[in-house]
């Protein structure tokens, strides 16, 4: 018998898009720890325009924690709950600005609002009127100006380097981990000097998570690499490498971590395949293609690179369509207790739920026990390309339409092991397996592989 390793200390997040409080909290205690997801990326928490589209989320109207995600004592217990059970909450922070409503209203919690007039927060001169475009909105990403101090698709653009408007973002972020928040997204953030959120930030306790949406964009000024002596960035250029393999079935090989050219540090990095913005634009590889997206997580799980950050989203056929809701526009409450997936069936408003995917549980316990030795060179087979983690772990993936036949040099045991993509989490029981077999022989562990399939075996999976 040989000895499984020690399972590392779960480093993955997910983000749970447009999903209630309660909702969250359930899904902390029945399907996040259970799978070993370290950390939850919520959606803004903060009063927001009253609106149905999602994106009503990302302009602000007040500090309240109260939106159609739930209330601030539904928030606080939900932070308490998945605390509880060993899951960290992140909040999205949206303080680069506020709505982008050019007539004064009420925000969904009946606060009163102007478009550089929030009562009791902000007045006219908090905010930036850049003056370098007809109509104040950026044009030019070229131009770092105009990027930062000019509105963002009309959304009213605080005046970030004030030290009254940083007392006031300051004291809604302590707001939010007085009740236990443990980081925040900084939403926006290329659009917010790199100087100004570190000057934010450095009035929050120490240790205070911060992951900066700074999307690196060809040719602009601005880059992710600015944002990175103060906390984390997301670093999208890694979606953009990892995906267009799966749909040409050309593989390079990022051997050593630090092998990336035009990637953030591996420590400061958080990646992922999709998220709320590039499933509705830029992301060649979503949940509505289930085979390649399992595969694109899989790579991603097993990849020595970042920190990964998993999507759990809502099918949609209107980009623009919020969650499903109530009379009253509360976003209804779903869980992910029963879910399997992936499945390409989803009706609008549904929930992916891929953290309770056998698939994705499976790769969450791959990582537990081979993702911290060092990954191996790739080897490629037709449309099949695989990889080891040095002695403790096999993937292997199929992108062509052929069944394929590839074979990984591995220093695992010879023996047979049950694939984790098919068997999940528990591949190994009973002395058989959950889903597939494959097998270590003379130092090489072959897979033959349908057309879309993937599998991945590691010491913990041994039958
Ligand atoms: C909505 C309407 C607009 C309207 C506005 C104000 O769609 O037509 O003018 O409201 O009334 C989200 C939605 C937006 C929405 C906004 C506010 O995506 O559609 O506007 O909420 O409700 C840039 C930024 C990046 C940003 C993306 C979307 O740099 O920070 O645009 N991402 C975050 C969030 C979004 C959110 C916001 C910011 C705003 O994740 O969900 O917007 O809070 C290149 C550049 C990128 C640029 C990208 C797209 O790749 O390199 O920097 O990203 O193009 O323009
Ligand atoms: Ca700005």
């Amino acid at each position: 018998s040989i000895e499984v390793p020690e399972a590392a200390a779960p480093d993955v997040g997910i983000e749970l898009f447009q999903l209630p409080w309660t909702s969250v909290a359930q899904e902390c205690e029945t399907t996040l720890a259970p799978a070993g997801i370290a950390w939850v990326l919520l959606s803004p928490a903060q009063e927001h325009i009253a609106a149905d589209e999602w994106w009503a989320s990302y302009q602000p109207v007040s500090y309240q924690l109260a939106s159609r995600l739930g209330t601030r004592d539904e928030f606080a217990d939900m932070v308490q709950r998945c605390n509880a059970a060993g899951v960290a909450v992140i909040a999205d922070a949206v303080i680069n600005h506020m709505t982008g409503q050019s007539e004064p209203g009420v925000g969904y919690a009946g606060a009163a609002y102007a478009h550089y007039d929030y009562p009791d927060l902000y007045a006219e001169s908090d905010f930036h009127h850049c003056g370098l475009t007809a109509t104040d909105d950026i044009q030019l990403y070229k131009n770092r100006e105009q990027v930062q101090n000019c509105e963002l698709v009309n959304l009213a653009d605080l005046d970030t380097a004030s030290p009254t408007v940083q007392a006031t973002i300051v004291a809604y972020l302590k707001d939010l981990i007085s009740l236990g928040v443990s980081g925040f997204r900084i939403d926006a953030a290329k659009h917010i000097p790199a100087t100004d959120v570190e000057a934010i930030v450095s009035q929050l306790p120490q240790g205070t998570r911060i992951m900066s949406e700074v999307i690196r964009g060809a040719g602009e000024p601005i880059t992710p690499d600015e944002y990175v002596t103060f906390g984390e960035v997301f670093e999208f250029t890694y979606a953009r490498e990892l995906t267009p393999p799966l749909e040409n079935g050309v593989f390079t090989d990022p051997v050593l971590s630090d092998d990336r050219p035009q990637q953030v540090s591996s420590e400061a990095a958080i990646v992922f395949v999709d998220n709320h913005d590039t499933e509705r634009g830029e992301a060649n590889v979503t949940a509505r293609d289930p085979q390649l997206y399992v595969i694109a997580n899989a790579l991603m799980l097993a990849d020595d690179y970042g920190t990964p950050v998993l999507y759990s989203g809502y099918a949609f056929t209107d980009r623009d369509a919020g969650a499903p809701t109530d009379a009253d526009g509360r976003v209804l409450e779903a869980s992910c207790a029963d879910a399997i997936g992936p499945t390409a069936d989803l009706a609008d408003g549904e929930r992916t739920c891929v953290q309770s995917w056998p698939a994705i549980r499976g790769m969450l316990a791959f990582r537990a026990i081979a993702g911290e030795v060092p990954r191996m060179p790739g080897v490629d087979s037709g449309d099949a390309y695989g990889f080891e983690r040095e002695g403790r772990g096999v993937i292997a993936v199929n992108v062509g339409d052929d069944m394929q036949r590839i074979e990984v040099p591995t220093t695992m045991p010879d023996g047979a092991y049950c694939d984790v993509i098919t068997g999940g989490a528990d591949a190994a029981v009973d002395g058989g397996c959950a889903g597939r077999e494959y097998s270590i022989s003379s130092g090489i562990a072959s897979f033959d592989l349908d057309p879309g399939a993937a599998a991945a075996i590691h010491l913990g999976s041994r039958r």
